[in-house]
């Protein structure tokens, strides 16, 4: 490797490219940028990458905005996971310890889902799939029961499509906010997503495909979980038994996210339901720590979509 990247020239040409060189301007911003070019310089010398290589990657990131998947890359890369890992490892240094295993958001939430107190139906009846009865109760690391926290829900049909994003889908279908009641619980009913899978001609995928990689989750449900005077928790829990539980290319399995999944066969159960096939069962408890001044919130500002 030659050392052009380090030359005078270079290292002049990448401090007037960051603007170090002058009194404007925002500090961090000059500083990452300088890294960042930097370090693109320095792996364009090291693989002797052609012209004709770059422009093909600079197309490549033009496509992936194109077709609104920089949100599907990001956890394919596994830097939605890093993001966690250092917010785990600040909490840890702060002695915020215990509760409710975070993982990723993804990009798939959509803002605004009906809000009901204690009980929600998160689908309108015209799904084909297993009935899902899921419930808990939200507790802080003091086993306190939390009332009145938000239980916002979202997960992909029995098809792994999730509603907006899949316009054949009803407005917030399989979507919901559940408020926990006096005793922290909250209940709903849905049918069992299945995993999801990169859309097989995106640019995620073709991305995937050159590093021999498949663009497979886990089936898994979605879940912030908020209230007053508590840190903002976002998680997943996944569906024990799916073949790309341990396997997810977004990285975002966790242990202690993989709760038992009751199954009832009983026909007196099934009818007593007002169901005709036997369903799923999940209890799950979320535990959240109380807001620490000491340690960044969990509240993470990044673009959502609002179904209209
Ligand atoms: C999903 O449903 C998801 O949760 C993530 C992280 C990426 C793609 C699809
Ligand atoms: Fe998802």
């Amino acid at each position: 490797m030659s050392d052009l990247p380090e030359s005078c020239e270079v290292q002049g040409l990448l401090i007037k490219v960051s603007g170090l060189d002058n009194n404007e301007g925002d500090e961090r911003v000059k500083r990452i940028v300088h890294r960042v070019v930097s370090d693109l310089f320095k792996t364009i010398e090291e693989f002797d990458v052609q012209p004709d290589e770059f422009w093909a990657a600079m197309s490549y990131l033009t496509e992936l905005g194109q077709a609104n998947e920089v949100g599907l890359l990001v956890p394919g890369l596994g830097i939605e996971t890093f993001l966690d890992l250092r917010t785990d490892q600040a909490e840890r240094k702060a002695g915020v310890e215990g509760g409710t295993p975070r993982t990723i958001e993804g990009p798939l939430y959509v803002a605004g889902a009906p809000l009901s107190k204690r009980e929600a139906r998160l689908d309108d009846g015209s799904e084909e799939g297993e009935v899902l009865f899921m419930d808990g109760q939200v507790r802080d690391v003091n086993e306190r029961p939390v009332a009145g926290a938000v239980v916002d829900v979202w997960h992909a049909n029995p098809l792994g499509g999730y509603s907006f994003f899949d316009p054949s889908q009803p407005k917030y279908n399989l979507r919901r906010r559940i408020e926990t009641d006096a005793e922290g619980r909250y209940r709903f009913r849905s049918v069992l997503p299945a995993g999801y899978a990169c859309p097989p001609e995106g640019p995620t995928q073709k991305l995937l495909d050159q590093l021999g990689r498949h663009g497979r989750r886990p089936a898994h449900i979605h879940f912030f979980v908020t209230a007053p005077g508590y840190r903002k928790l976002t998680t997943q829990i996944n569906i024990d038994g799916d073949e790309y539980l341990h396997d997810d290319f977004a990285f975002a399995t966790r242990d202690g996210l993989i709760p038992e999944v009751r199954r009832s066969t009983d026909p007196a159960e099934v009818r007593a339901r007002g169901l005709n096939a036997p369903f799923a069962e999940i209890t799950f408890d979320f535990v959240l720590h109380p807001v620490r001044a000491d340690v960044p919130n969990t509240v993470v500002t990044r673009p959502h979509a609002e179904a209209a």
